[in-house]
C-alpha cells in the first residue's frame, strides 16, 4: 500500500516535470511582440548549435517573422515543447519563405542528439527544389515527395495533420492537399548516430534551417485536429439552425 502511494506520487511528479515549460494547445505565434535581431524568448528555445532570430525583413502577419540560417553544419532552429500529453490527432500550420535556390529548411518535429537535430514528421523544403515529408526514425524512416519545383520568393503555407494512432498524415502546401493518408512516424522514435540508437519522444516542434541562404517563418499554429464526428455534429447543428431560421422567416 505504501509502495503504491510512493509510486503514484513519483508518477505525478514525473508528469509535472515533463510538462513544465510545455505550451498548451492551441499554440499560435506571429513573432510580433519580440525584439528584432534577438532570439525569440520562452517558450521558444533552440536545439544543437544555432539560434533563430526575429526579423523585420519579411512577414505574413504584421511586420515580423523568425529567420533561420547557418546550415548545413550550424543549422539554426527554433522550437517549442508540446509536452507529452498533446493529442494523437494533431496538426501544425506555418508559413515559410525561401528566396534562393539551394536553400532548405524543415517545419515539424525535431530533437537534439549530440550536436545534431534530427527531423521527424517534418515538411522539408529541399535543396533540390522539391518539397518532401520526412522522418529520420531508424525504424519508420521515409521521404515522401509532396511538391516538385516550389516557387522561390513567395510565402508557402504548410499544413500537416498527423494521426499518431494510425501513423498517417495529410499534408497541404498552399492549400492544396499534396499527400493524403501518407506514412507518419510514431511519437516514440529511434535515431541512430554513429551506430548508437537514441530514443526520442516527439514533442519539440518548429523550424530548422538546413542549407543555403536565410529562411523566414511566420504564423505558426499547433492544435488538435477536430474529430470528424464533432465536425458532423456542428455541421448538422448549423443545418438544423438554418432550417429553423427559414421556418421562422416564412411564418412571418
Ligand atoms: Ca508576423
Amino acid at each position: 500500500m505504501k509502495k503504491l502511494s510512493v509510486l503514484t506520487v513519483l508518477s505525478i511528479l514525473l508528469l509535472v516535470v515533463s510538462t513544465v515549460g510545455a505550451v498548451t494547445l492551441p499554440f499560435f505565434e506571429d513573432f510580433e511582440s519580440y525584439t528584432v535581431g534577438q532570439e525569440p524568448p520562452s517558450p521558444w528555445f533552440t536545439l544543437a548549435v544555432g539560434k533563430g532570430t526575429v526579423s523585420n525583413l519579411a512577414a505574413v502577419s504584421g511586420t515580423k517573422s523568425l529567420v533561420v540560417s547557418g546550415g548545413p553544419f550550424a543549422s539554426q532552429t527554433a522550437v517549442v515543447d508540446l509536452g507529452a500529453n498533446y493529442p494523437d490527432l494533431m496538426s501544425y500550420k506555418g508559413w515559410v519563405k525561401i528566396n534562393s535556390a539551394g536553400s532548405s529548411a524543415f517545419v515539424g518535429f525535431f530533437d537534439q542528439v549530440q550536436n545534431m537535430a534530427p527531423q521527424f514528421n517534418a515538411v522539408w523544403f529541399h535543396t533540390d527544389g522539391n518539397v518532401y515529408f520526412y522522418n529520420a526514425d531508424t525504424n519508420h524512416g521515409f521521404q515522401t515527395l509532396l511538391v516538385e519545383d516550389f516557387a522561390l520568393g513567395p510565402w508557402h503555407k504548410v499544413y500537416t495533420e498527423i494521426d499518431f494512432t494510425n501513423l498517417k498524415a495529410n499534408v497541404w502546401i498552399d492549400d492544396f492537399l499534396v499527400s493524403s493518408q501518407t506514412q507518419a512516424g510514431p511519437r516514440n522514435a529511434t535515431y541512430e548516430l554513429n551506430g548508437n540508437p537514441y530514443n526520442i519522444e516527439l514533442r519539440k516542434i518548429g523550424i530548422e534551417h538546413y542549407a543555403g541562404a536565410s529562411i523566414y517563418f511566420d504564423d505558426f499554429l499547433v492544435q488538435a485536429v477536430p474529430e470528424p464526428t464533432t465536425l458532423l455534429l456542428v455541421a448538422s447543428g448549423l443545418i438544423g439552425l438554418a432550417g429553423y431560421g427559414r421556418k421562422k422567416f416564412f411564418k412571418k
